[in-house]
């Protein structure tokens, strides 16, 4: 954890170093006397100043004009898309892999550099839920030496558009209805449908969001990709085109479709949360940094595959993703608005030995990111904010503005100069410059055309589809079916319709069925020799399993001895186990963190149930009484330990049971022998649940039913 002042202390620094506080002015949480905004100490702070007890307040209160003025312009405009995000500090750590490729000094053998990562949803507000089906934003600032590097991507390998000028357009399709701003966060609607059935390039994009991607069971279980070919340029002057990625140590996992429902009005910080309490117990998540590499061309194709096409993606069987280097994040951040809130990423922000390309996406967003600054963070000084600060030397002639926190010495903040001596220089081959590569320009018309190769939007929906086993088929199809069904326009679900029989005739007819709708006629040719990539689908691996979840539910008539095995042998594996008992305090001795009143099963990862099952004493009082449990004098099982397991059975999760626990199995209508379900002794279950684990699911079960 980065360090806290107390009001002995020394003001904290960020892990990346970065001063938080920047003098004694700013300690205010953490000094000996309130005092206001200018460092006055002050006697009261909750009564004004009055003309007597009973008379009117005074103007000249200046705390109450202060306190009430500050507080009335607290919030800043949340991002125009991204608004919902969670962010960590980490650090990142070069194999010198890259060094053949580019000079980039954060690249090279045994480089250490901090990192800031912020993730995010795309379409809702701030306040909005974290598991809507949606993109996420994997947004990571490299501290380098030689200035900031952002690596500005997404969870998906592909985007919507091909040109930035269509941005505002799918942002406000796809943000609700501007009449009533109904729906909050998510894509399942009319506008949305709209747009990307007529903007056909979206629909490899909406093939990923429908896929298990769009509900992550964690940011520390995403893939990140820069999505868009960046150009790298060697100490040789060498060239070559790279696409970026990040491969989560944990594996890609993700939520099942009721889960994230579940977890929308359960616990609505689910992906914040999980990310902060992982980085609290010490379960630092990792990803290595990787880069596919292909050799820089003139046509920028690569097997067919237009390179400067973000709608498109080259398959990891194609061009192998080649590591350069491990970033893991090991602390939370101090203040969710300094930090997390204030951060501004920018596609621009380059090293030397990294360059961008003419992907027309990619240009646009070259303008957008500071100028949506400007809004955000009230002015062009956005730089200077600790969060946003390089840790290289900074000597730039830009001068003045809001919020100007640089004592900015010299006399000449101009170019050339002989006032300061002519400083600062220019920087060449010899001292690190930034490399503008040299590129050829075709001679040319203004145009506003494409290139033809951008003209194919369905091969990759397809070849990500057909990519998948056949249960993450079946979420595909049920994703379509339901962003569908939520749709009103009849004319909207038939042309999308129509886009899914380009894609996969199966598919077609699984949605179709599900709308009630015939299925269409496909309008291009049908792919039929697409090559697969077994890389995009989530089943089939191994992954380790440290940070994840295990619920074990207890109750007064558990043995202590069966409780302390588990959790010691769960403990030992890196696995955190989360006591469930009827009602707070030590039970069967251990701390119940959750009771059976406020679990739920989205927030673990399997279930041990250890009761001795028959509601004894610790039964709710009142659960005899209520509606629904009259009809069953004869329970033997509480009916919210019964509902807990049936939410693991139907989620597919992994659920061990011992002595009076297996008593819940039948009620829940779980099988004992059924996939993923253990019982025996401790050793024995913590074994097969571990297993379970690190596959992710009990992927048999969901084609067992
Ligand atoms: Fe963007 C934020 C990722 C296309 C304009 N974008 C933003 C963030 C991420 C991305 C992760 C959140 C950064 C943060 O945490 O602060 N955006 C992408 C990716 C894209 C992409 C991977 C395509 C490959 N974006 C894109 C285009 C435009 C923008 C084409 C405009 C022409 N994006 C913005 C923005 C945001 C932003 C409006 C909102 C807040 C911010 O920039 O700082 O300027």
């Amino acid at each position: 954890m980065p360090p806290k002042a107390d009001q002995h202390g020394p003001a904290p620094t960020s892990p990346t170093g970065i001063p938080l506080d920047v003098g004694p002015t700013y300690a205010a949480q953490h000094g000996e006397y309130l005092t206001t905004a200018g460092g006055t100490r002050l006697r009261e702070t909750d009564i004004s100043l009055k003309a007597g007890p009973r008379g009117p307040i005074l103007l000249r209160d200046h705390h109450l004009r202060e306190k009430i003025t500050h507080f009335d312009h607290e919030r800043i405009p949340e991002r125009v898309v991204h608004a919902r995000g969670a962010a960590a500090h980490g650090h990142f750590e070069a194999n010198g892999a890259a060094e053949r490729l580019t000079c980039a000094a954060f690249l090279r053998s045994g480089a250490q550099t901090p990192v800031f990562l912020r993730f995010s949803n795309v379409v809702g507000s701030r306040g909005s839920m974290d598991t809507a089906r949606d993109t996420r934003g994997f947004a990571t600032k490299f501290y380098t030496e030689e200035g900031i590097f952002d690596l500005v991507g997404n969870n998906m390998a592909v985007f919507f558009i091909q040109d930035g000028i269509k941005f505002p357009d799918l942002v406000h399709a796809v943000k609700p209805n501007p009449s009533n701003e109904i729906p909050q966060a998510q894509s399942a609607h009319d506008g949305f449908w709209d747009f990307v059935s007529l903007r056909t390039e979206a629909q490899a994009h909406t093939m990923w969001q429908m896929s298990d991607r769009g509900i992550p069971r964690s940011y520390r279980m995403m893939e990140g990709f820069g999505v868009h070919t960046f150009r790298l340029v060697n100490a040789d002057g060498a060239t070559s085109l790279v696409k970026w990625h990040w491969k989560p140590a944990s594996g890609v996992h993700s939520l099942t479709w009721e889960e994230a429902q579940l977890a929308a009005g359960n616990d609505p910080d689910y992906l914040r949360r999980d990310l902060a309490d992982a980085i609290e117990s010490g379960a630092f998540p990792s990803w290595d940094l990787g880069v596919q590499v292909f050799p820089d061309t003139e046509d920028q194709m690569f097997d067919g595959i237009d390179l400067l096409d973000p709608t498109k993606f080259v398959p990891e069987e194609l061009a192998p993703v080649q590591i350069v280097g491990t970033m893991t994040l090991d602390a939370n951040p101090v203040n969710y608005f300094a930090e997390t809130e204030q951060v501004a990423f920018h596609p621009g922000h380059l090293v030397r030995g990294i360059d961008v390309t003419n992907d027309p996406l990619l240009q646009a967003r070259l303008f957008s990111y500071i100028d949506t600054q400007l809004t955000r963070l009230a002015g062009p000084n956005f730089e200077q904010i600790p969060i946003n600060r390089t840790h290289a030397p900074v000597n730039d002639m830009l001068r003045d503005g809001s919020h100007q926190s640089g004592d900015q010495g010299g006399a000449a903040p101009y170019h050339p100069n002989s006032l300061d001596a002519g400083c600062p220089f220019m920087a060449d081959d010899t001292s690190a410059a930034f490399i503008d590569v040299p590129e050829e320009v075709a001679a040319s018309h203004t145009v506003r055309e494409q290139s033809a190769s951008f003209d194919d939007h369905f091969s990759q929906a397809t070849l990500f589809y057909r990519s998948l086993t056949p249960v993450e088929r079946e979420h595909v199809a049920q994703a379509y079916s339901f962003e569908l069904g939520k749709c009103f326009e009849q004319a909207v679900k038939e042309r999308q319709l129509g886009h899914l029989a380009n894609i996969d005739d199966e598919l077609a007819e699984r949605v179709a069925a599900a709308l009630g709708i015939p299925v269409p006629e496909s309008t291009v040719p049908p792919a039929t020799d697409v090559e697969v990539s077994p890389a995009l689908s989530q089943v089939g691996e191994s992954w380790p399993v440290a940070g994840r979840r295990v619920a074990l539910v207890v109750d007064s008539a558990s043995g202590t001895r069966p409780v302390k095995q588990v959790r010691s042998k769960l403990l030992a594996a890196g696995v955190l186990p989360v006591p469930v008992a009827p009602h707070g305090g030590q039970v069967a001795g251990v701390d119940a963190q959750r009771t059976y009143l406020t679990a739920a099963s989205i927030e673990f990862d399997a279930i041990i149930v250890l009761t001795a099952a028959a509601p004894g004493e610790d039964a709710d009082p009142n659960l005899d009484t209520k509606a629904g449990y009259d009809d069953a004098p004869d329970r033997t099982v509480d009916p919210r330990v019964e509902k807990l397991v049936g939410e693991f059975w139907r989620h597919s999760k992994s659920i061990g049971a011992i002595g009076g626990g297996l008593d819940v199995l039948p009620t829940a209508g779980v099988a004992a022998g059924a996939p993923g379900v253990h019982v025996g002794n401790a050793a024995e279950v913590v074994q097969g649940l571990l297993h379970d684990l690190e596959q992710h699911r009990v992927w048999q079960r969901f084609t067992a039913e």
